[in-house]
Formats: C-alpha cells, structure tokens, sequence
C-alpha cells in the first residue's frame, strides 16, 4: 500500500527572472507547481512512498512534469496524457516581501487536467494508499472535477484517510460558488487544511471548527503567526518558525506534507504541527515551491526541543 496518493492540475510555472510587474518582466525560469504534487513530491523527499495522479497534455511539458515529478520518486503511473488537450502552465511575479502580493496569470483553462473526471481517472489508483490528498483547487477546474471530488470526498468504509487543503483560489472560480462547495468538501474529509485568511469571514479558527464537525483534525494555518490544530475537544496550537522569507508559494503545500508525514509516522498532534512548520521553513526559503524538507533525524531533533525554543 502506498502512503499518500494526491490528486490534482499540476503546471509548468515560470517563475521571473527580477522583480516587477508581469508587464516588465523581460524572462521567466522554468520550474513546477501544482499544490498536489508539491505534497506528494516532499513526502517523497521525506522517505515516503507517494503516487500523483492526473492528466497532462501529451506535449513537451507534459514530458516534463511527469519526468520532473517523477525524479523525486513520485509514481506517476497513474497520470494519463490526453492528445486532444494542453499541459497547463501559469507565471508569477516575485512579489512583495512583505505582503507576499504578487501577480499570478494561469493559461489552464480547457488544459487536461480540467478533463478530470470519474471517467477519465483511475479510482483505484486514486484510492489505493493510507491517504488520499486532495485541495479545493481541483473543485474549481470544471464541473467534471467538481463530481470527481464530491465521489472522492464521500464517505465510504474502507477508504482512505482523506486530507482536503482548502486552497481557495478565487480567480479560478465563476461566480461566487467556491466557499459553499469548499465547505461541502471540507465536511468530507478526515483531515482539514485551512489559511485563515480563506475561512470564509466565519469569525476566526473556533467559528471555522463549529462550522465544520465531521472532520477528525482542522489545521488552521495562520500565516507568521503559527497553527492550530483542532481535534476532539482539543486546540493545540504550535508557533511558527521565523524566517527570512524568500516566496511564500508552496509553504502551504510543504506544511500539508511534513504534517502528513508526522501523521503517518503516528506522532502526535503537537508534533505534526512542529513537523509542519519545519518543512514549510524550508519552502519558504526559495524563490519556487518546492524545497528538499530537513532530513527527518534533523528534523525530530528540532521537532523535541522544549516550547521555550518553539516560542
Ligand atoms: O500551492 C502552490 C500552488 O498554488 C501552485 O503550485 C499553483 O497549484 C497551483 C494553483 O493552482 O494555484
């Protein structure tokens, strides 16, 4: 059984050559992205066995993102190439530092992974690990991956433990639909990640909990500040590391996995939120999303120091 299978639209990004306005930028350099197959390739990195699985196009950057996803020892078995659509790709601006507003401008739509669908994806395949990842991006690509989702999302016995990361991103929604399905998906699943910046104006982490009592664990990412994780009757919240931030893009994705790598390894929850941060340190510190996590020996080390030193 493998440990993590993640489902989702992974793009070749191109990320800029200097700061400025996407109108200014003169050139941009290639890397990946692709909120589900950051997890799965840091979990990767981290020692676990992780399978991603979607559609690319079959095109050159298709070629390149199943080979790059699979040079970290991702499977990538599953994904299927579609000839008759696009692999996607999207391109950033630096962004502020300190504000972290940085421009964004996708080329997915219609790309190959908007096909996803129950008919298109291999359920099995999908189902066939510990955890099943998945993010709210995938709800927002088309109305075939928004059922994909609610199948994958439905309670059932003996499916995996299923892990939902809100990631609201409004530009991709039409209308004003996103929260109402996120919050449906959300109720879905065993494991919640959330930014509180996206909790829906609920009024903060305890509304956001009361608002969602069906999932075990909501992990309420609040930015610099630290995570919450609620669970049961329990609130455990873990400050966050600080750092010099390089791109906060993939620090949510780097914390899902090094909380889920933490989960797997049976540690508990105040450890998997340290483990998170840890992991997100380390995205933090480079320009794309995706950075090698600390080495788990490094990282249990850290991980067991007094609160004192977490802050
Ligand atoms: O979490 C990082 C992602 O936002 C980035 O890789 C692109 O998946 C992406 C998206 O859809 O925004």
């Amino acid at each position: 059984v493998v440990d993590v299978v993640a489902l989702g639209e992974s793009m070749v990004t191109f990320l800029p050559s200097r700061p400025g306005r996407l109108a200014d930028v003169p050139s941009f350099d290639r890397a990946i992205g692709g909120a589900e197959s950051n997890v799965a390739c840091v979990l990767a990195a981290a020692g676990h066995s992780a399978r991603w699985v979607s559609r690319v196009g079959a095109d050159g950057f298709g070629d390149h993102l199943t080979e790059a996803i699979g040079s970290y020892g991702v499977d990538v078995s599953a994904v299927r190439r579609d000839p008759a659509r696009p692999t996607g790709v999207y391109f950033r601006t630096a962004g502020d530092r300190a504000t972290d507003a940085h421009e964004v401008a996708y080329y997915r739509a219609g790309s190959a992974a908007s096909a996803m669908s129950v008919r298109t994806i291999d359920l099995d395949a999908v189902r066939a690990g510990r955890i099943l990842h998945l993010s709210g991006i995938t709800a927002a690509l088309s109305a075939d991956c928004r059922e994909l989702m609610r199948e994958l999302t439905a309670r059932r016995p003996g499916r995996p433990l299923v892990s939902f990361d809100v990631n609201h991103r409004p530009g991709l929604w039409n209308g004003d639909d996103g929260p109402a399905v996120l919050r449906e998906l959300a109720r879905g699943a065993d494991l919640v990640f959330v930014g509180e910046d996206e909790a829906w104006d609920l009024g903060g982490p305890e509304a956001v909990r009361a608002a969602l009592p069906e999932p075990d664990v909501l992990v309420v990412k609040q930015g610099g500040t630290g995570a919450t994780a609620f669970h049961g009757p329990h609130a455990t919240f873990v400050p966050a590391l600080t750092v010099d931030v390089v791109a906060a893009v993939g620090a949510g994705d780097a914390f899902a996995a090094g909380f889920l790598s933490a989960t797997l390894r049976g540690l508990p929850v105040r450890d998997r939120l340290r483990h998170g941060h840890l992991t997100a340190a380390a995205a933090l510190t480079v320009p794309g999303d995706l950075a090698a996590p600390p080495a788990r020996h490094h990282a249990d080390r850290l991980a067991a120091l007094d609160d004192a030193a977490w802050g």
